[in-house]
């Protein structure tokens, strides 16, 4: 006996070609698990509970498997200087940029931070998200990224994936001592840890963060702790990131802007997702393409995200993600999808619990008012979740 099914429901159960779609399915749920999917005319179950989805098309809940959600602050007024001509490199390098959101988070009380996280979760509720990765790297000392996973744990509505981005920007009382800096963050690390506030771990690894070694110096500590890594690698140069991630056997490489052929096939080998981040593409309006070809060619999974952060992608819709992939990085809308479904629970190593509507996955389901999943990708700025279900708790 299953808990409940749904009739009429069309399927976008993202577990085979063409979105894995079966129309006029039927999907039960069991408990926090998936139970049953397949056409409606094969349903052989009963359930305590019968629904009528009316045609309402259900997808695995969404995925962001890349985001700087908790912070305080905003960075319009740079926006502004961009706009006047200032790059971002430009305006790193003065000491704005990632420092001054540091400066805000350091200020904001555990509490505030808190409430203005949830607040902003709440957009991706409402776009059938019902997981989020967060990373810190907004405190860059050990109270400030400590309070921002605390923060992360503690949120509600979605499942949330903490990560440690300690090793983001160089903090100003360091500004001589990278390396020292780099100890400091393994330490921090090693402490989270313990805490158990910490899923996977990683590093900007580029011209105006951090170097190739430094990077290996953390990488290092997470491969001793057993915490999986991903690495930020060759947004705005090619500093060989990608590989270096490889190396590791790392979860994703991201961004991969810069990256090149070779990067691609040592992701293929080791089993890394590529994940690709339209909104900090659009609005730093870069003009290196990531190496979508090559990817495809090579067979390695393309993850979407928002990379939702204040200074690079003020991005809050997960859908407007989608739309952005398709039309910035010529991804099929289907690849789209999965790039928030499958390939990102992926990323986050969740494949086995997460991203697709097969039986004995957690019931994690989002319901569209549309036409066909093409249509999640297709629309600029619409919202047609009509509802999310959510079998996890907190
Ligand atoms: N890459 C990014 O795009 C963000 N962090 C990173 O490592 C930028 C974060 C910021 O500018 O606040
Ligand atoms: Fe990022």
């Amino acid at each position: 006996m299953h808990d409940a099914v749904f009739l009429h429901a069309n399927l976008a159960t993202m577990s085979g070609p063409s979105c894995g779609a079966i129309r006029d399915g039927a999907l039960a749920v069991t408990g926090d698990r998936i139970s049953w999917v397949g056409p409606r005319g094969e349903w052989r179950g009963r359930a305590r509970e019968e629904r009528d989805a009316r045609g309402t098309w259900i997808t695995p809940g969404l995925i962001d498997c890349h985001t700087h959600l908790v912070y305080a602050g905003n960075r319009a007024h740079e926006f502004e200087l961009r706009l006047k001509g200032a790059s971002y490199e430009e305006i790193a390098r003065a000491g704005g940029g990632i420092l001054s959101t540091v400066k805000a988070t350091r200020a904001a009380s555990e509490e505030e931070l808190f409430g203005i996280s949830q607040r902003r979760l709440l957009q991706w509720q409402r776009e059938g998200a019902t997981v989020i990765e967060i990373k810190s790297g907004y405190g860059l000392d050990r109270d400030t990224e400590l309070k921002m996973l605390r923060v992360a744990r503690r949120l509600s509505g979605v499942t949330v994936k903490a990560t440690f981005l300690g090793a983001h920007a160089l903090p100003e009382e360091y500004k001589t001592r990278a390396d020292d800096y780099i100890e400091l963050a393994c330490d921090v690390l090693s402490e989270a840890h313990k805490l158990n506030m910490v899923d996977a771990v990683d590093a900007f690894c580029e011209r105006i963060a951090f170097s190739p070694e430094q990077t290996r110096r953390v990488f290092e500590t997470a491969r001793a702790l057993g915490v999986p890594v991903k690495l930020h690698a060759d947004q705005l140069s090619d500093l060989g990131g990608a590989a270096l991630a490889a190396q590791y056997g790392a979860l994703s490489a991201d961004h991969i802007e810069h990256t090149t052929e070779q990067g691609v096939a040592a992701m293929k080998a080791a089993g890394t997702v590529a994940v690709l981040l339209p909104g900090a593409y659009y609005f730093l309006r870069e003009k290196q393409l990531p190496p979508v070809e090559a990817l495809r060619r090579h067979g390695v999974p393309i993850a979407i995200a928002t990379d939702h952060n204040p200074g690079t992608s003020p991005l809050t819709s997960p859908l407007l993600a989608l739309s952005m992939a398709c039309t910035l990085f010529r991804l099929t809308p289907e690849e789209a999808i999965a790039g928030m479904t499958r390939n990102a629970a992926l990323a986050l190593g969740m494949q086995a619990t997460h991203g697709t509507l097969e039986p004995g996955k957690q019931a994690d389901l989002a319901f569209w008012e549309i036409g066909s999943p093409a249509e999640l990708a297709y629309a600029i700025g619409a919202n047609p979740c009509t509802k999310v279900l959510r079998s996890a708790l907190s």
